[in-house]
């Protein structure tokens, strides 16, 4: 089982429900969702002029290739019924791959990590929730890149949640708005057999 790192974000029509779409897509198609953030409101970077997103970050394990994951990404996508207009435009849902593993790749179709993932506020900050020890394969412990990266408004909305809808499941209630099928060790990759709480 490989693990992954997945950033969802929204800034176009009901934000929350599409990346709450965006989630069940992807835990219906192959991979074994773990944790997701809490929801985050954040100020749009780069592009045109737009609204602010909401995003979130989701851990997960899967057997399947990259390239497969990322089909999956742009079939949640589509069936947020996103429209590509322009680059960094805004979007119903954006599901980035931000770490497959361990692995490292220049490709353009598929970049790991994810090349901005290190200088974004909006997929630090979430990760770093979930996984105080997070690290960025080439750059090192999440909590420093956050020290460096550039300021921008990310704020935790406590008043939206995002719930895993796995079938098998076992539920976790965390004290900080994240959803948990299971509780989430030092590297972010929950423990099979650990016991509820
Ligand atoms: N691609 C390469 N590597 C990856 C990867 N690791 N994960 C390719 C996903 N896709 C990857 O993506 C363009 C191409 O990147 C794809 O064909 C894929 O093969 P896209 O989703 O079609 O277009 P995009 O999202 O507009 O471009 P890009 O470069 O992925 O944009 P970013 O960097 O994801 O930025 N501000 C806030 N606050 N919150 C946001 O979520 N998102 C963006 C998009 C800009 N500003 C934002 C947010
Ligand atoms: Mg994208």
């Amino acid at each position: 089982m490989t693990a992954l790192v997945l950033s969802l974000g929204s800034n176009l029509g009901d934000r929350l429900a599409n990346l709450q779409l965006g989630l069940d897509v992807l835990g219906g198609g192959g991979l074994d969702l773990q944790a997701v953030s809490s929801v985050y409101e954040t100020d749009p970077v780069g592009g045109p002029d737009q609204a602010d997103y909401l995003n979130a970050v989701l851990l997960a394990g899967s057997l399947l290739p990259a390239r497969d994951i990322l089909e999956l990404c742009a079939t949640a996508e589509a069936t947020a019924g996103r429209v590509r207009m322009e680059r960094w435009g805004p979007r119903t849902l954006d599901v980035d791959i931000i770490v497959y593993g361990d692995e490292v790749s220049t490709d353009p179709v598929l970049t790991l990590p994810h090349p901005r993932a290190h200088e974004r506020e909006f997929v630090l900050v979430p990760w770093l929730e979930l996984d105080p020890q997070a690290a960025l394969p080439g750059w090192g412990a999440v909590a420093g890149l956050l020290g460096s990266a550039p300021a921008t408004a990310v704020r935790r909305r406590p008043d939206l949640r995002l719930e895993l809808h796995e079938r098998s499941s076992r539920r976790f209630t965390s004290h900080d708005g994240a959803a948990r099928s299971r509780p989430v060790t030092g590297l972010g990759i929950p423990e099979a057999d650990a016991s509820c709480s």
